[in-house]
């Protein structure tokens, strides 16, 4: 199933329970007392983020979740049933809204949100009983539960960013410095989807770096891409094959600048790497350069971002 990042799905809680309609029957009590006892409550939709769950594709099919009803209230006033909730489980980093409001922003493992609260439950015809109104035969059906639709938003918490045009060696940087499999080929646009890796500090640390396939050969955001995902990278590393001389470097940085903007938080460090080059000899454009496939220069360019030098803001 491919990487899906936005879902709509209908999230309904629970009918309550109806109010019980009943009277005591009883062998000395030749006329017992309304005794129907009040529904259930209905159950209600939560949301819970759960690292074990990578990305919003199971909601292509999964679209409609539904709380159990309230049991209805029984005889002798036995209090109907509550409904079960139902646990709706959603990667971290999944933003929930509704009517183009941001409602709850699930970041880490565990959180969770009420999204449909389920009916009251009705009241059973005993609650009826005055000294004026002894066989009431009243009751009170259960309420209906809340429902909506809802936006699904995956902003994946990754730290570093690697984005780039086509073919600039965004794969094969992700592959060096993580050990990650993706897909690297000589080709543009070779990866479609997203392609994850982490990064391990000196305390062993880990750091969720992403590779970002989105920019289209004419350097353009291309509406399948995923650049919407560098939303909560505070690294940004911009990827420039260096032996590309069908236009300048600074050209294909401004375009791909231009692609990631309306992503890119503010905070964002930023570090350009000339790829397809020598490290010992780098183009005065770039803040590192590396051979991916050697792997020559891979390690400098792992410190400047775990590491950034001293003063330096960009
Ligand atoms: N010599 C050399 N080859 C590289 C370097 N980086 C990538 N390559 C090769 O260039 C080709 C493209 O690299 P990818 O990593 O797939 O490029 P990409 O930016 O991920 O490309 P798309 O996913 O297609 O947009 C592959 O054949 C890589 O092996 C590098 O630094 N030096
Ligand atoms: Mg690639």
């Amino acid at each position: 199933m491919p990487f899906t990042d936005r879902a709509r799905i209908h999230v309904e809680g629970g009918r309550g329970g109806h109010g019980g309609l009943s009277f005591r029957r009883e062998a000395r009590v030749p006329k017992g007392g309304p005794d129907g006892g009040n529904g259930g409550r209905g159950g209600e939709v939560i949301l819970v983020a759960d690292s074990q769950v990578v990305d919003l594709s199971r909601f292509r099919h999964a679209v409609h979740h539904t709380a159990a009803a309230g049991g209805g209230g029984e005889r002798r006033a036995r209090h109907g049933r509550n409904g079960a909730d139902v646990e709706v489980a959603v990667p971290p980093g999944t933003r929930v809204i509704r009517d183009d409001a941001v409602i709850a922003d699930l970041r880490h493992d565990g959180d969770r949100v009420v999204v449909a609260r389920g009916g009251n439950g009705g009241v059973g015809n005993k609650v009826f009983r005055s000294s004026t109104h002894q066989a009431p035969r009243e009751t009170v059906p259960g309420g209906p539960g809340d429902m909506t639709w809802l936006t699904l938003e995956l902003r994946l918490p990754i730290e570093v960013a690697i984005v780039g045009m086509p073919n600039a060696g965004k794969s094969a940087l992700l592959v060096a410095l993580t050990g990650a499999t993706a897909v690297v080929a000589p080709y543009p646009q070779s990866t479609r989807e997203p392609a994850f890796g982490p990064l391990v500090d000196d305390e062993l640390e880990i750091h969720l770096v992403a590779d970002l396939p989105g920019v289209g050969t004419d350097g353009q955001a291309r509406p399948d891409g995923f650049l919407t995902q560098c939303e909560r990278a505070r690294v940004i590393v911009h990827c420039i094959a260096a032996d590309d001389e069908a236009a300048p470097a600074a050209e294909r940085r401004a375009l791909v600048d231009a692609a990631i903007a309306p992503y890119v938080s503010a905070e964002a460090r930023r570090i350009v790497v000339a790829t397809f080059s020598d490290p010992s000899a780098p183009p005065e454009w770039a803040d590192v350069a590396v051979d991916a496939v050697s792997g020559a220069g891979i390690e400098a360019v792992r410190e400047r971002i775990l590491r950034p030098p001293e003063g330096l803001s960009k």
